[in-house]
């Protein structure tokens, strides 16, 4: 029997987002329904809402969740009704050709639901990164749910879903810092600042956030910022050159997708340096810099997609550190919400209020 319940829908470009009735279809082979516990409001679900990822609206956003498995598809075995699971946006299929060289975290073919979540009316709604978790029920594939220790509650560790994934990973996995590295974070956002905790877990050096909001900076210092700089008031790649012996840094991330502030991040590393990319522009940006400049800095120019993660292998790890104490999760969310004050946490996010609004559901 499919379900009704009521979700976070974005209708049409930029349009401030409503609360519908959704009809969630009963899992069939290879998918699972789930209760969701807790949704983050990212960044990514207002490029949605604002036609800058594509135009296949209406979509139903969230996609930051963890929830508790209601019902699976005949055929699923790996997973069982009350499992306790943070959902993910790359399930591996394990035969495209980057899953065949050993290079799952590639995945050209990731799975999501076959069947449809609709509106009352028939029209197929899209759901944001295959998730669509601002609704009490989901409906994904099996793959997109990964199981992890229950004692993390859904508020944080549903964070793993999507951005601190993306930071942390962005560092650790895309980045590859290293003990002793010197790295710079351009933009302290939810992403940033895991960013700066994996290069804190990573072991390195150095490390410089940079913003534009001195709320941002303050946070940012309490994930692991050494050096903290506004580029409002100065400049960005100087900053980052003085905080590191005047070179610049080994790994630096830039975690807005702006050209701008890519620029500063190309410029801002040392030598043989690597720059992770890990914010996302909208399709009508450009970038236009010295070719020369490319080759003689050397090094490496890196996108990170989702921190380049694993979830089977990074989130129950991952909430582990967590629970040990030595990853400040919790410290992600700035407030909890209820559903229908999803638009209010785009006003919040835009105007740098929060790191994470969590939409949180009754359990
Ligand atoms: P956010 O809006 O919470 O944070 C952005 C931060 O950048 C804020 O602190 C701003 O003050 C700061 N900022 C804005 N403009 C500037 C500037 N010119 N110079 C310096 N700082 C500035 O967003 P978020 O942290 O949720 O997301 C950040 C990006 O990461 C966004 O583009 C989002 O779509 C992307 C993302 N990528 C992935 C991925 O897989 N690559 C996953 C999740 C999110
Ligand atoms: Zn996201």
């Amino acid at each position: 029997m499919s379900v009704q319940v009521q979700g976070v829908v974005a209708r049409g470009k930029g349009l401030p987002v409503s609360l519908e009735t959704i009809v969630v279809p009963d899992p069939g082979p290879g998918e699972a329904r789930v209760r969701v516990q807790a949704c983050g409001v990212c960044h990514t679900d207002l490029h949605y809402r604002e036609g800058a990822i594509n135009d296949a609206f209406p979509f139903l956003l969230g996609h930051e969740a963890a929830g508790v498995v209601e019902s699976v598809g005949p055929d699923v075995t790996d997973l069982a009704v009350g499992d306790y699971v943070v959902l993910n946006w790359r399930a591996v299929c394990g035969t495209c050709r980057a899953c065949l060289r050993g290079r799952p975290q590639y995945c050209f073919s990731t799975f999501n639901a076959t069947q449809k979540m609709t509106l009352l009316d028939g029209t197929e709604l899209s759901p944001a990164l295959g998730i669509g978790a601002f609704a009490e029920m989901t409906l994904v594939a099996a793959g997109q749910c990964t199981k992890v220790d229950p004692a993390a509650p859904p508020e944080v560790a549903g964070l793993l879903g999507c951005g601190v994934m993306a930071g942390l990973g962005a560092a650790l996995n895309t980045g590859n810092v290293s003990r002793g590295d010197t790295v710079a974070v351009i933009g302290c956002g939810g992403v940033g600042d895991a960013a700066i905790a994996g290069a804190r877990l990573a072991g390195a050096r150095t490390i410089v956030a940079v913003d534009i909001d001195d709320r941002k900076l303050e946070k940012a210092k309490h994930f692991g910022a050494t050096h903290t700089v506004n580029s409002r008031n100065v400049d960005a790649v100087e900053a980052i050159r003085e905080a590191t012996g005047g070179f610049g840094a080994d790994v630096v991330i830039e975690a807005i997708g702006r050209p701008e502030t890519y620029e500063q991040a190309f410029f801002a590393r040392d030598l043989a340096g690597t720059v992770v990319l890990v914010g996302v522009p909208s399709p009508d940006m450009r970038i236009d810099l010295p070719l020369i400049e490319f080759f003689g800095r050397g090094g490496a120019l890196k996108s990170s997609w989702y921190g380049d993660c694993l979830p089977s292998r990074d989130f129950p790890m991952l909430v582990d550190l967590y629970l040990q104490g030595r990853l400040p999760l919790q410290d992600f969310v700035s407030e909890t919400i209820g559903i229908g004050d999803v638009e209010a946490a785009f006003e919040k996010m835009h105007h740098g209020d929060v790191l994470r609004s969590v939409v949180k559901f009754d359990a």
